[in-house]
């Protein structure tokens, strides 16, 4: 009796923390909340799979009660012998033929996306003038950070990608030195980054960040794919923005050709940075792939390393050293300079924006 009440404890604990946590999805991150075509129909699927494991588990717990209580053998009497149905053809067919029908409405709509989300034709496309329709993305992961390049405009940018909001973008997905995994749970996903061979897929993003600050509607963007030490602080941000915003900003980047830190600068920060860090971090969003992260935008980013709040003090500490924060990072140890110098360029990076 007293083992029933504790399961029944349990299962009442259960029940309710699933009523409870079920409202806990957060909007930015919840793969239950889709802000996006592919979220949503990701959603579906996996409602009507979660439909029919319900029917399932209803129809064979009635199934099981009614046996159960009806033939209890108090009930039958001690010599009842039931009715043998051994090799029953027809009950065979029937237990066969009900799962064959279910996988078979899970698999159709399941085959059905799978193929659709993978349909990266148009990221071929051309207009008249050749050049190409479809917004793409080359996605690189890289322990533990996320460079986004636009091949078609000619930028790159880090740590927090920025996409138009009601149409496809098409992503190329790599990583340079362990797998990874791309994953922005409201909007759909995720996708193994690969070191060899290139994934691709597409997301739409349909609710437009409401502000450009992390709370604002700013998504959250996260590795998938355990890769060190530090993988749970490989995040990434996502700001939705309507077209002409997002075009606003693409011209903004592009006008940041040529830009760069200044080692005869005035400003110690900019000076030191010149002399210590450019040569992993650019400057300018017109630049190659880098060592470390693309630091053009750094002044408008919600987070520090992804993770850490985007304050002043904290990008000062980050650089006096980043171990501490990002085990196993690729940035420890490859430079030297002063906590005076430190907190200097971290003035100085907080004023690179293009967002204004
Ligand atoms: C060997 C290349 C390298 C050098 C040199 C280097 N960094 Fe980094 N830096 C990185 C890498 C790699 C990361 C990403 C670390 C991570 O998040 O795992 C990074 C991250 C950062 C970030 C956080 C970026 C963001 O988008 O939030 C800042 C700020 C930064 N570095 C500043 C500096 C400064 C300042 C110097 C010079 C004093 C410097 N770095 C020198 C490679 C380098
Ligand atoms: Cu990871």
């Amino acid at each position: 009796m007293m083992k029933g009440l504790k399961k029944w404890r349990l299962f009442s604990l259960l029940t309710v923390m699933t009523v409870f946590l079920s409202a806990c999805g957060e909007e930015y991150i919840s793969t239950l909340r889709p802000a996006g075509a592919v979220g949503k129909e990701q959603l579906d699927i996996l409602i009507l799979a979660i439909w029919i494991m319900t029917l399932v588990v209803v129809v064979v717990s009635a199934i099981y009660l009614v046996a159960f209580f009806k033939f209890r053998r108090t009930k039958v009497g001690e010599n009842h012998m039931p009715k043998q149905v051994e090799g029953s053809h027809t009950l065979e067919v029937i237990w066969t033929v009900i799962p064959i029908i279910l996988l078979i409405i899970l698999a159709v709509p399941t085959l059905t996306y799978t193929y659709k989300f993978a349909d990266v034709a148009a990221m071929d496309e051309v207009d008249e003038e050749g050049n190409k329709t479809a917004l793409t993305v080359n996605v690189t992961a890289k322990l533990y950070w996320w460079e986004f390049e636009y091949p078609n405009q000619g930028i790159i940018t880090a740590q927090e990608l920025v996409v138009p909001t009601g149409e496809k973008v098409y992503f190329n997905l790599i990583a340079s030195d362990v797998k990874h995994s791309f994953w922005i749970p409201a909007v759909g996903g995720k996708m193994d980054t690969n070191v060899d061979g290139i994934n691709k897929f597409y997301l739409q993003f349909d609710k437009e960040s409401a502000g450009l600050n992390d709370g604002e509607g700013v998504f959250y963007g996260k590795c998938a794919e355990l890769c060190g030490p530090s993988h749970a602080l490989m995040d990434f941000k996502v700001k939705a923005l309507e077209p002409e915003a997002f075009n606003a900003w693409v011209t903004a980047m592009q006008a940041t050709e040529g830009q760069t830190a200044d080692r005869e600068s005035s400003d110690i920060g900019e000076a030191t940075f010149a002399n210590s860090c450019l040569g992993c971090h650019a400057v300018s969003a017109v630049a190659g792939n880098g060592l470390g992260p693309n630091l053009t935008t750094f002044g408008d980013r919600n987070r520090v390393a992804g993770f850490l709040e985007h304050t002043a003090e904290n990008t000062a500490n980050w650089i006096k050293d980043p171990e501490p924060y990002k085990p196993g990072n690729t940035m420890t140890g490859t430079y030297n300079v002063s906590p005076e110098e430190a907190e200097a360029i971290a003035d100085y990076l907080m004023t690179l924006s293009v967002e204004k």
